[in-house]
Formats: C-alpha cells, structure tokens, sequence
C-alpha cells in the first residue's frame, strides 16, 4: 500500500462520507478498486469534474453508467462557480441518513467529509469553489497537494488529501489516458510516443479534428508523419531545418490538455 493510501485509510476512520473526484475525459482510468477498501462502506460521492471538457452526450452516458451500478454520480466544473451549488447538495443528500443520525444523538459537529482521487483531477480547485476563496493550493499539474489539509464549509469540513497514485499501470490503455489527463507525473512520460499515441487515437475516434485544428492533410500518411506534419505547420523546427520532436510533442499535448482539439472523451 502507498504512503498516500495509508493515510487515506487512517483518515477515512474520521469522516463521514467520501468525495471521489474523477477527471470526466477518463472517468473509469480514474477509478481504484483499492480505495474502495478503504471507504469502509461509507457514502461515496463520484464527482465528474473538468466536465466541461467534455461532451453533454457523453457526459449523460458516463452517469448513467454510474446510476446503474447504484453509485450517487455529479458532473461538475471546478473552475465556474455554478456546479458550486449542485455539489453541495449532492453531498448533503448523501449524507442525510447520517446527518439524521447525529441530530437523533443531539450530536452536533460538522460532517466530516474526504476529498479523494488520482493526482489532477481538481480536489482542491473544487474544495476552494465549495468554500468561495483559495484555501487550498492548486496547480496544472499532478502532485500539487502535497499534505492533507482540513477546510470548512458551512456544515461540512473538507479534507482535501493528496492525489493517490493512479491504479491504472497495470493496463497499457488506461495508463495513456491518464497521462493524457496529466494525471501522470510529467516527469516520468515520454510526450513524443504520448502525442503519437494521442494522433492514433483522434484518427480513430475523433476523425477531421487534426484536420481542422492544425490544417493538415492526414491521408495516407502514418501517425508519426502526421505528427511531423503538425510539427511543421506549429514551426517546431529546429535550426538546421529538422523537425523538433519535444517541442511539437509538448504543443500537442498542451493543446489536448487546454481543450484546443475539442470535447474529447478516453473511453
Ligand atoms: N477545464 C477545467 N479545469 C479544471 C477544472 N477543475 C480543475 N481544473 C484545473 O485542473 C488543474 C488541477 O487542479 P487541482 O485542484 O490542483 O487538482 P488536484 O486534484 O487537487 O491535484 P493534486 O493535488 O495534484 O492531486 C488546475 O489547473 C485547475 O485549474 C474543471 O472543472 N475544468
Ligand atoms: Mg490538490
């Protein structure tokens, strides 16, 4: 078990009920069958934030999805006050037997909830949109969190912990989706193979969006000659004319990243 999982399990014991946030691009890469342990049965909330990154069709198929494993499921955006609202209730709903509880003891304390997830899915940015100034430090990256930090809320009181490693290294496919996400540390991923990988996957599922972002043509052409093409008609160049494998790696990515190619959805 990781550092980060131990004291998961350790603070879980405290709180109420759990807030999992999930990136909504890679919904299930997100997911951790090991934490699921560790939540004791507690009520979990799924959080489907950066949703604006992603189609509403999509977005109603990935909750319905949810709904039927009879998981309580809320798309969010970290980033605009308005799901503020929505995901307050959601917790407060799933927290009511428990809430009940309390009030039938005359216990009165603030629900304790825990903000989980992989690295970089938007813990704090959504625990500083429910408190309405920047309590926790966030950042375009994973691994910003680095200590666990309690923040109240009206009745509640939010633990934003740090990202837990994602579960998906087993499995090659999830992986990339994650570190398409940037839920990977950056570090450790080779960006020219990912934006590669990221070109086999728009061909195949986003047809035409190559085309029309970075105004190339991709017929005939393999994945790695589209991606020279890109580099070309992005000027990553380097001085003695040879295309400029980072660079043109960093500009797909980023641009995946920033919701320049458009609603795109790792299923
Ligand atoms: N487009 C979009 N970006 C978001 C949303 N929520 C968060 N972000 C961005 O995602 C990045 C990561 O947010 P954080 O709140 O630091 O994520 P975290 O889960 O706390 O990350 P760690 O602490 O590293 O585990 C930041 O750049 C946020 O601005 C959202 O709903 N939509
Ligand atoms: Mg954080």
């Amino acid at each position: 078990m990781t550092k980060a999982l131990r004291m998961m399990e350790q603070e879980v014991k405290l709180c109420d009920g759990i807030v999992m946030v999930l990136d909504a691009r890679a919904p299930f890469a997100c997911l951790n069958k090991k934490l699921d342990s560790v939540f004791q049965n507690k009520p979990v909330i799924y959080a489907l934030n950066k949703s604006d990154l992603v189609s509403s069709d999509d977005i109603k198929d990935i909750e319905t999805r949810f709904i039927k494993e009879g998981k309580t499921v809320v798309s969010v955006v970290g980033t605009s006050e308005k799901t503020a609202t929505k995901l307050y209730s959601a917790i407060v709903n799933a927290l009511s037997s428990v809430k009940k509880r309390y009030e039938q003891k005359g216990v009165k304390k603030p629900l304790r909830i825990m903000v989980a997830g992989i690295p970089n899915t938007g813990k704090s940015t959504l625990i500083n949109l429910l408190c309405g100034s920047k309590r926790a430090k966030t950042g375009d990256k994973a691994g910003v969190t680095k200590d666990k930090q309690w923040v109240r809320v009206k009745d509640l009181e939010l633990l934003d912990t740090p990202g837990t490693t994602p579960p998906s290294f087993e499995n090659q496919t999830l992986a990339k989706y994650l570190a398409f996400i940037g839920s990977i540390n950056d570090e450790i991923v080779d960006f020219i193979e990912l934006s590669v990988e990221l070109i086999i996957y728009l061909q195949e599922n986003y047809q035409g969006v190559i085309n029309a972002v970075y105004k190339v043509s991709t017929e005939n052409k393999t994945p790695y000659e589209i991606f020279e093409s890109i580099a070309i008609s992005r000027g990553a160049i380097k001085k003695g004319g040879e295309i400029d494998e980072e660079r043109a790696s960093k500009i797909i990515i980023n641009d995946l990243r920033k919701g320049k190619l458009g609603k795109i959805y790792f299923n």
